[in-house]
């Protein structure tokens, strides 16, 4: 298949165009560029510009506030929220994370709360931005009820991603950043549209009956990843980041939205610590430590998460990032003529 490669400046550009005719602010515009262009350029291609469609879907339908001006609060505590009326959550998250990160070193640790946020996005970038602050980081949010409890028969919980980063001095950082289901829920729709079956366990239909079939899939309901075990955590993540923030639950967000082919609306939880806070020197220095225990799993040949992520990012910026002919089509229509 033809290919095109673009330098990571000019694919931003394309994008910031589009996401402007789409009707986006400046703002937002800016700041769902930067996730959609971060993961292409990481080759997460579940989260990079095949989100494009989808977002301008949702501003099309009325479903997100395009022009939404994100308001922070913040008091005494190690509590820091951001109101993002109704707008994506990308540059809610921008505006909360310089006083998250503020608030961990001043506590040793911290919680951003956004509320009120259309979100599409992978979390790396945000756990990311906080470990560039030397801060170990977790970052979670509830979904759309697309996928079944472990036992269950069909729609419950969301694909609630959940991320974690610990800082590394001097190199990439250790950085994690699953949905809780088998794969996203963009996984899925990316089968759907090569054609391909799905691998088993991932999916059941709308009888409650495994398939392989990603239409069937999407219809029915998705599993969430080591069975009970995962359904426990994204059980953990509609507590924490939906009920405990006093934001929407998974089913909730469904219920609202009124179906899963747009960005749900919801809210997200970040934490960031201090990891020299809390080791006060006992037992030596945790970067140190860490390294250690990092250098142990490598050694044994398994790799870090995140390592295939940085070797693809380290690719693209030495040679740009290369685009299907089908991916160019799609983004120069969108460019040209906006949706349909
Ligand atoms: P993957 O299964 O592709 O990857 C999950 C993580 O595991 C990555 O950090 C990956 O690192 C790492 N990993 C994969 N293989 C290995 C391995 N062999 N050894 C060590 N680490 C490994 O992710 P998902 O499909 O579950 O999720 C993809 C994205 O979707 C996430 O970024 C998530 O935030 C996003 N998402 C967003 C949602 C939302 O509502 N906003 C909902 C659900 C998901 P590497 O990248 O280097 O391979
Ligand atoms: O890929 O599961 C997913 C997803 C849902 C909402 C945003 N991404």
């Amino acid at each position: 298949m033809t290919e095109t490669t673009l330098a990571i400046g000019d694919l931003e550009h394309i994008v910031e165009a589009i996401m402007r005719k789409g009707g986006l602010s400046p703002l937002h515009a800016g700041a769902l560029t930067r996730a959609i262009v971060a993961g292409e350029r990481d080759a997460c291609k579940s989260h990079g510009v095949y989100r494009v469609e989808g977002c301008l879907r949702t501003i099309k339908a009325g479903k997100v506030v395009p022009d939404a001006e994100p308001e922070l609060t913040s008091d005494d505590s190690a509590i820091v929220r951001v109101a993002a009326k109704g707008g994506f959550a990308n540059a809610a998250f921008e505006l909360g994370a310089p006083v998250l990160a503020e608030k961990a070193r001043q506590f040793g640790l911290a919680a951003l709360v956004i509320n009120d946020c259309t979100h599409f996005s992978a979390l790396w970038p945000e756990i990311e931005a906080l470990t560039a602050h030397g801060l170990a980081a977790m970052a979670m949010c509830p979904s759309y009820a697309s996928v079944a409890p472990s036992g269950g028969s069909g729609p419950l919980l969301g694909t609630n991603p959940f991320a974690f980063g610990w800082p590394r001095p001097g190199r990439t950082p250790y950085v994690f950043d699953f949905a809780t289901s088998v794969a996203a829920r963009g996984e899925i729709e990316l089968y759907r549209r090569a054609g391909k079956p799905l691998p088993e366990g991932w999916a059941i239909d709308t009888d409650g009956k495994p398939t392989t079939d990603p239409e069937a899939a999407l219809n029915g309901a998705m599993l969430p990843f080591g069975g009970h075990k995962g359904s426990a955590i994204s059980t953990m993540i509609e507590l924490l980041a939906g009920v405990m923030i006093g934001d929407l639950t998974s089913p909730e967000a469904l219920e609202a939205l009124g179906t899963t082919a747009l960005a749900p609306a919801h809210g997200e939880l970040i934490l960031a610590f201090d990891p020299a806070r809390f080791a006060q020197g006992r037992a030596g220095d945790p970067m140190a430590r860490a390294e250690t225990l990092f250098e142990a799993m490598v050694g044994q040949g398994a790799r870090l998460p995140s390592q295939r992520r940085f070797a693809a990012r380290e690719k693209a910026l030495a040679e740009g990032i290369r685009l299907t002919a089908e991916e160019m089509a799609l983004l120069e229509r969108l460019r040209e003529k906006g949706l349909d």
